[in-house]
């Protein structure tokens, strides 16, 4: 099998809801040394996004699209220790509290971007998801975090991410925090609307958004 079929097949394991083949074929790229965010994104992720172009047309039902989540979440299970492995960086650096926002169940692009944060030498904290609001100022004060990063699918979510602005700073904590804000629906323009300091559009990006906010200073 050559690189093209083997992220063909992985964006066909997705689609299928098939979370066996999904892992197999992360782990066969994994043995063969291929460029693994090129398999994320033009295999793994290329194959949810369809599956949720599917869902929106009707042609998926939820059931289906769950399949292709767990099958999503199959692949990021073997791919991220690799990920991070490949990186060799300690995750030693300024601390970033990370979550999908309160009401919201989506994880996968949040995971990934804690893992390439995490892979860029950052000292991640991920709060999981669904997490309510006040948890993020909570942890941004316990773990005297340099950077809170906020993710959101949902449009009816996303204003989650300036209700934390507003809760950190009604604590005080806004002075020492940036705030870097992202998920599908998340814009340049909705970040700057809200008061954010930072936006990405993908995980590689928002390594350089937080490595731009940490040298940038609070
Ligand atoms: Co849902 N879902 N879903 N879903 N789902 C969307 C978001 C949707 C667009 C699908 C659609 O209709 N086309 C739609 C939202 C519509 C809207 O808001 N206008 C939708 C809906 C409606 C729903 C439900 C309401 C369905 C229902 O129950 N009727 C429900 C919501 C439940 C809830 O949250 N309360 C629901 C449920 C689910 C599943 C559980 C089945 C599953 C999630 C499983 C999981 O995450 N554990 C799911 C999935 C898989 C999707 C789609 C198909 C794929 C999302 C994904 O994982 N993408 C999605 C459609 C889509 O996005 N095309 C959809 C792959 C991932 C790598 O990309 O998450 O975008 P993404 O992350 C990227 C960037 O956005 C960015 O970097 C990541 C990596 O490059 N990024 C950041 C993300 N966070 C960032 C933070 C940053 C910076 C960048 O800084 C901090």
């Amino acid at each position: 099998m050559d690189t093209d079929e083997l992220i063909a097949g992985q964006r066909r394991a997705i689609l299928d809801g098939d979370a066996r083949a999904a892992g197999e074929l992360a782990r066969r790229a994994i043995d063969a040394g291929l460029d693994l965010q090129a398999c994320i994104d033009q295999g793994f992720a290329a194959g949810i996004q369809e599956a949720g172009r599917l869902f929106e047309d009707g042609d998926f039902f939820l059931p289906e699209l769950m399949q292709s989540a767990d099958a999503m979440k199959a692949a990021m299970d073997v791919v991220r220790p690799a990920l991070l492995e490949q990186s060799g960086a300690a995750p030693s650096g300024p601390k970033v509290v990370i979550g999908t926002v309160q009401g919201d169940i989506h994880d996968i692009g949040k995971t990934l971007v804690a893992t390439m944060l995490a892979a860029g030498g950052f000292a991640v904290v991920d709060l999981g998801r669904d997490v309510p609001l006040a948890h993020f100022a909570d942890a941004a004060e316990r773990e005297e975090a340099r950077i809170v990063a906020l993710s959101a699918l949902l449009t009816t979510t996303m204003p989650g991410h300036g209700k934390v602005i507003e809760l950190l700073e009604q604590r005080g904590l806004r002075g020492g925090v940036s705030v870097l804000v992202g998920g599908a629906p998340v814009t340049q323009g909705f970040a700057r609307e809200i008061g954010a300091d930072g936006f990405a559009p993908n995980a590689p990006e928002a390594v350089l958004e937080a490595r731009r906010l940490a040298a940038s200073g609070p």
